[in-house]
């Protein structure tokens, strides 16, 4: 067996929660991460077949069955994840009934998957059926769009416009645009339920007046999706009702698409 502490799909974790929390994304226990990964790179590390506990997901996700993840702990704090990962985080395989969560290593102290886990599952199930290839859900609460989810209408299209038209990269970086949650109870199915119809068709979600989801195929694709709204919503904030000498047009988007050949929400733009 290879030791766990060196391997990448830990170093990843580790690393993406300790820059989250350096930028302010993830106060206190705010925010979660969970990551599919390949029974043959886990099974280089740990035994398979020894598990620790069995813990009830609380939902039926059939259609993980079998399938292991690393998530962040319910309670645990990014900021602590690097220098101790064993008690923040846990390896966890969905069992064969859907329902319940195999521990297969971490949360040492007797803790648990974040509270977010239906959102995060639900989601995956959305993703992957829309790319196969997706493996990460990623959740926090960046200060500009959780200021910007404040001032702007609930609105996808309008939204998306508005962060699309903040700098040039937006559109390039997430030309499906984001989804716009309204606020909700958190850590319950419904808003799994809800952010997971929102993941069939954006890779973004909003969740108004608490923060974000993002979902991609490896940990830099994810992250640079949020860091990309969270940018974009900085500007929006910065010149929020001030004069503004200089716009993006909708025909400058249309431009951008065209120049770097992207499939993007056509109907989110007026063009004439
Ligand atoms: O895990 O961010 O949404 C803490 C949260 C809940
Ligand atoms: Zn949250």
């Amino acid at each position: 067996m290879k030791n766990i502490f060196d391997a990448p799909f830990l170093k990843e974790m580790e690393s993406a929660t300790a820059n989250m929390y350096r930028l302010g994304w993830d106060e206190r226990n705010g925010g979660n991460i969970s990551y599919l990964l390949n029974e043959e790179d886990v099974g280089e590390y740990i035994y398979l077949e020894h598990i620790i506990r069995k813990i009830p997901i609380g939902f039926e996700a059939p259609e993980l069955a079998g399938r292991i993840l690393i998530v962040t702990g319910t309670g645990k704090y990014f900021k602590n994840v690097k220098s101790d990962p064993e008690t923040n985080l846990g390896i966890i395989r969905i069992g064969k009934d859907g329902s319940t969560a195999e521990l297969l290593w971490g949360w040492d102290d007797g803790g648990k998957f974040t509270s977010e886990l239906p959102a995060h599952l639900m989601s995956h199930i959305a993703r992957l059926s829309v790319n196969p290839e997706n493996r990460i859900i990623m959740h926090c609460h960046p200060d500009y769009t959780l200021a910007m989810s404040q001032l702007h209408e609930i609105d996808e299209k309008s939204f998306t416009r508005d962060l699309w038209g903040q700098m040039t990269e937006s559109i390039v970086v997430f030309p499906d645009g984001v989804g716009v949650l309204p606020w909700m109870v958190c850590g319950n199915n419904e808003i799994g339920v809800a952010t997971a119809n929102k993941m069939k068709d954006y890779r973004l979600v909003i969740w108004t007046l608490h923060g974000i989801y993002g979902a991609g195929r490896n940990m830099d694709e994810t992250f640079g999706l949020i860091e990309t709204v969270e940018k974009a919503a900085k500007q929006y904030i910065l010149t929020y009702r001030l004069e503004k000498k200089n716009t993006i047009t909708d025909e400058n988007l249309a431009e951008l698409a065209k120049a770097f050949n992207l499939n993007y929400r056509k109907d989110f733009l007026d063009l004439k």
